[in-house]
């Protein structure tokens, strides 16, 4: 059961294709954990939703350390997908997740596309489950040349290959492409029923001391304010061209103004990420902002915010 602030005003549920969610604003994926690591933080019984981090089939060991890097504007992060795997994941986290009462959206990442169809099954009929976020971006995974989101017919394989999960399927893909509409298309042609924008940018940081990469893994994926004018601008273009498409908009949310602001260009929702960092409970923040926000501007549900900015100004 999911509980509301008494002192706000809020909009209704939020829909994304097929998903009512009690709210448009979720955590983000590998900024929660993969299960209630920010629980004693953040009030889990009034979000949107949680992305677990992205689980493979099997436990995975992820990057060496340093992991993570403070730039400016934002961080670098080379994780490498660290994870316990979907059976454990299942077994050990997901019934304490479920407790919370947040919507749970699961996340799974591959290097193969049987590694994708391998994870997508052992999720099936999984309770408690609400949505499948396959991961098509990751930007730290090692030996691949091009990225999964990076080639339509890559996308297109991997998501049919996913929909033995028969749950929900959304699509997370890249902002390091100019061929972001094409892939979109190409993910909603082939199973998607949603999109999320974006995963992180591809970036390099040297330590001024030594010169060295700071990563343990080399280069990292840049997420924070530094990425947020380049999520925005990925959600205008493809709701501009894909406009029945929902999309998930994720990268640099730090206030209630930068979620309401993605939901204009076109997002149905939006997760918080980095921002966690330095406030594990900035999700809530956003939350009660954007609501009050929407609210002032004469909303009265989330759905009229949806692609605002695309309308005439009495349309709005
Ligand atoms: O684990 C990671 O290194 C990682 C993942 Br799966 C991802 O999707 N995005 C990112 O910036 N890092």
């Amino acid at each position: 059961m999911i509980r509301q602030w008494r002192d706000v005003d809020f909009l209704g549920l939020a829909q994304i294709g097929s998903v009512s969610l009690p709210n448009p604003v979720l955590l983000a994926s590998g900024t929660a954990g993969h299960g209630t690591e920010l629980a004693g933080h953040v009030r889990y019984d009034v979000l949107g939703g949680l992305v677990v981090k992205s689980l493979y089939h099997s436990s995975w060991p992820g990057n060496p350390p340093p992991r993570l890097a403070p730039v400016e504007f934002g961080m670098l992060n080379s994780v490498g997908l660290q994870g316990p795997g979907v059976s454990d994941w299942k077994q050990r986290t997901l019934p304490a997740l479920i407790e919370t009462g947040i919507p749970v959206i699961a996340s799974i990442w591959g290097r193969t596309v049987e590694d994708y169809r391998r994870a997508a099954a052992m999720l099936a009929m999984t309770e408690g489950v609400t949505a499948l976020e396959v991961n098509l971006s990751c930007p730290n995974i090692e030996g691949r040349e091009t990225m999964f989101a990076h080639d339509p017919n890559a996308t297109a394989e991997v998501l049919r290959s996913c929909a033995v999960a028969g749950v929900p399927l959304w699509a997370k893909l890249s902002a390091n492409t100019d061929r972001l509409v094409d892939v979109a298309r190409t993910a909603r042609d082939n199973g998607a029923e949603a999109v999320t924008l974006i995963n992180t940018m591809l970036g390099l940081h040297l330590d001024p001391h030594n010169g060295r990469r700071a990563l343990g893994g080399g280069g990292g994926g840049l997420s924070g304010p530094a990425i947020r004018p380049i999520a925005v601008r990925a959600i205008w273009d493809v709701h501009a061209a894909l406009p029945d498409l929902p999309l998930i908009g994720v990268g640099g949310v730090r206030t209630g103004r930068d979620a309401l602001e993605m939901m204009r260009a076109g997002a149905s929702v939006v997760q918080v990420g980095t921002s966690s960092f330095a406030r594990p409970s900035q999700a809530s923040i956003v939350l009660r902002e954007a609501a009050r926000r929407a609210r002032k501007d004469g909303h009265s549900s989330w759905s009229t915010v949806v692609g605002s900015a695309h309308r005439p100004p009495r349309d709005r």
